[in-house]
């Protein structure tokens, strides 16, 4: 009997199942929809329940969601916050509750870092630099007047992508952003921005490229610069962050000429964290890094296949 019960009792600690409540900020873009389809295979996995709430890309949704969280008693919050600020009473009630939190994809401006146990996030300031650098090095000294279609309004990766691009375009005095305002992450409001762009410069025709913080906007520009009798990919060159199948069919189109990739999967690093601190009580990086790379319209087919197995 002894042995049974004590059989049991080490399975039962082996198998613990994990409840984790996932703050997502909603589904804003294909790779918004990406990353939450990949938290879920990531959970399935592991044997781990995860709660989903959708914030509809409002911060007040989100903080109701952690706080359902915190009373249903969950063992971890996962949080990708939709702004980077005025997230600290909340967390000071996770942590009050001894719930350890992990953010996914963005990041947050607190004092108090113990606020949250990690981070897993792309390093966003580089992957702007990528899509600068890449500009400098296709237009040379060419004249280069260029529109931007910057993400959500305080989210940490519209800030950091700005700055990323600003600083790689900034010797080249033949290079200026001419105008720069956000889309919201959205192709609706990409396209709607972009037109509007397009109409206060002479039919686009001042306008040489557009930098748009995520694919999703980038593909709105698209469509806006053909209504305008204009080749994308020729007449007005693109850059843009994320790697969803649509920008490598705009590629393969030559619709489209630079995009880094971002992984979808954010969640697979925060559950192995997570883990790891219940098996063993250690305590990964404040920040979980997730990798970058440029990819060219030659390389668009080999990316485009592999979409699928990427949780797209
Ligand atoms: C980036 C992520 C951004 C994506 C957009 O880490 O926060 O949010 O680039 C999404 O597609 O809306």
């Amino acid at each position: 009997l002894t042995t049974l019960i004590s059989a049991t009792f080490s399975g039962a600690a082996l198998a613990e199942n994990l409840t984790v409540g996932f703050s997502q900020v909603g589904s804003e873009s294909g790779w918004r929809a990406a990353e939450t389809t990949v938290a879920k295979s990531e959970a399935a996995k592991r044997g781990i329940t995860l709660k989903i709430a959708d914030g509809q890309q409002k911060q007040e949704n989100q903080i109701k969601a952690v706080r359902s969280f915190i009373a249903q008693g969950v063992d971890a919050i996962f949080i990708a916050p939709v702004v980077q600020t005025g997230w600290e009473p909340v967390l000071e009630e996770a942590k009050d509750a001894k719930i350890p939190v992990f953010l996914l994809d963005r990041a947050i401006t607190v004092k108090d870092k113990s606020l949250y146990m990690a981070v897993v996030t792309a390093d966003n300031v580089y992957e702007g630099k990528l899509i600068g650098d890449w500009l400098v090095k296709d237009i040379g000294n060419k004249p280069c007047n260029v529109v931007e279609l910057q993400g959500t309004v305080g989210a940490s990766v519209a800030i950091d992508r700005k700055k990323g691009f600003a600083d790689a375009i900034a010797g080249h005095s033949n290079i200026k952003i001419i105008r720069s305002q956000s889309g919201d992450f959205t192709r609706s409001k990409g396209k709607e921005v972009m037109e509007s762009f397009i109409k206060a410069e002479n039919n686009g025709k001042n306008i040489c490229m557009v930098y748009a913080h995520n694919d999703d906007m980038a593909i709105g520009a698209i469509q806006a610069i053909k209504e305008a009798g204009l080749k994308p990919g020729k007449d007005i060159l693109t850059g843009s962050i994320d790697g969803v199948p649509d920008i490598y069919r705009a590629m393969l189109a030559g619709e489209a000429n630079a995009n880094v990739e971002l992984t979808p999967n954010m969640a697979g690093p925060a559950f192995d964290a997570l883990e790891k601190f219940r098996k063993d009580g250690t305590m990964p990086p404040k920040i979980i890094k997730t990798e970058s790379r440029l990819y060219l319209q030659p390389e668009a087919q080999s990316q485009l296949d592999k979409k699928k197995g990427m949780g797209y």
